[in-house]
């Protein structure tokens, strides 16, 4: 990186997002919805922030805990499983941890499981018992066999893990699955999760106390608002008064509905709630059948609260 880039950094906060691969667009897409525009550099490695000073760096996401524990990056959007397996590995080795969740961002979901050939036999973890388990994730597995009092042996690969039982390599694998159709398509089967994972924002244990401080706050804020738009619904309805009570408790979030008396009519209020989680066809119905009329749900923008 040029010193000009290096120097700009102090006034400017700086974020680490994975450059080509499953975070990649969606983490981008994240920061576009938060208002942020950038300018991409010729090199494709540096995006400057035309809206706010908030740049971004393209980087594998194994880099990202990294760059933030050596202060070159702010922040940074990394998947949990990466950010925790470098954690517990700084930890082993008596280091720092590189840096901290500050908040779960809702994509990227995907688990850290352990699965086995579909011929063995699994009741609990006790059975993984002198097994070689394959996997990306020494640390975290190593922590979790711990946990369960297991005594196995970790077989440390840099890749293609779930061929590991075929080759006889290893006896069992822990692995990434988001579907389950990799384990399908090489006869495994999951039978115990290390972690749930997702998309994270990761920063550093002490925020900056300059101006990069307030940006990340900032940057936080409306993050928080996009992850929550994004689930929320915005429901209206009509409805008789009195059957009002029946009808919020169908409603997830429904305690906070608005009731709006509708003109000319003593008896029929109009409600308006905003939902957190889906709303489905058979939230809908049910509702019709305690007495609601007219409903709308509609998707929300914008949040802030
Ligand atoms: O090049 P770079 O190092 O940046 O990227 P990468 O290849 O290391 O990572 P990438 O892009 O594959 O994944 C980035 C992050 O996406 C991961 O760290 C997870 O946090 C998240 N994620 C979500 C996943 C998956 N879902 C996922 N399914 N990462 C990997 N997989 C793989 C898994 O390893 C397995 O091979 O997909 C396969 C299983 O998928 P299913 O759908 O068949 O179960
Ligand atoms: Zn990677």
């Amino acid at each position: 990186m040029s010193p000009a880039v290096a120097a700009k950094s102090r006034e400017r906060l700086r974020i680490a997002v994975q450059k080509s691969g499953r975070l990649s667009d969606v983490s981008q897409d994240l920061l576009a919805r938060c208002g942020l525009k950038f300018r991409q550099s010729r090199d494709k490695l540096f995006c400057f922030g035309e809206s706010l000073p908030i740049d971004l760096l393209l980087v594998r996401d194994d880099d990202i805990p990294g760059l933030i524990a050596q202060g070159v990056c702010d922040l940074g959007i990394v998947g949990r499983n990466v950010l925790r397996e470098q954690t517990l590995a700084a930890i082993a080795r008596s280091e720092i941890e590189p840096a901290r969740e500050l908040v779960a961002l809702g994509f990227g979901r995907c688990r850290l499981s352990i699965a086995l050939p579909l011929d063995a036999a699994y009741a609990e973890a006790a059975q993984l018992e002198g097994l070689r388990i394959a996997t990306t994730y020494p640390a975290l597995l190593g922590n979790w066999l711990r946990e369960q009092r297991v005594d196995a042996s970790v077989v440390v690969l840099s890749g293609s893990v779930e061929i590991a039982p075929r080759l006889g390599t290893a006896d069992a694998i822990c692995d990434l699955v988001s579907s389950g159709a990799t384990l399908v398509a090489n006869q495994l089967r999951e039978v115990a999760t290390v972690i749930e994972s997702e998309a994270v924002l990761a920063g550093a244990f002490t925020a900056p106390a300059d101006v990069r401080g307030e940006l990340a706050e900032q940057l936080l804020r409306r993050i928080e608002g996009v992850t929550r738009v994004r689930e929320s619904k915005l429901v209206m309805l009509h409805a008789p008064r009195a059957a009002l009570a029946a009808i919020t408790q169908l409603l997830p979030d429904g305690q906070s509905a608005t009731i709006l008396p509708i003109e000319g009519s003593n008896d029929q209020v109009s409600l308006q709630a905003v939902c957190h989680g889906a709303i489905t066809w058979q939230h809908l119905e049910d509702m019709k059948r305690a007495g609601a009329r007219q409903l709308l749900v509609l998707p929300v923008e914008k949040m802030l609260a």
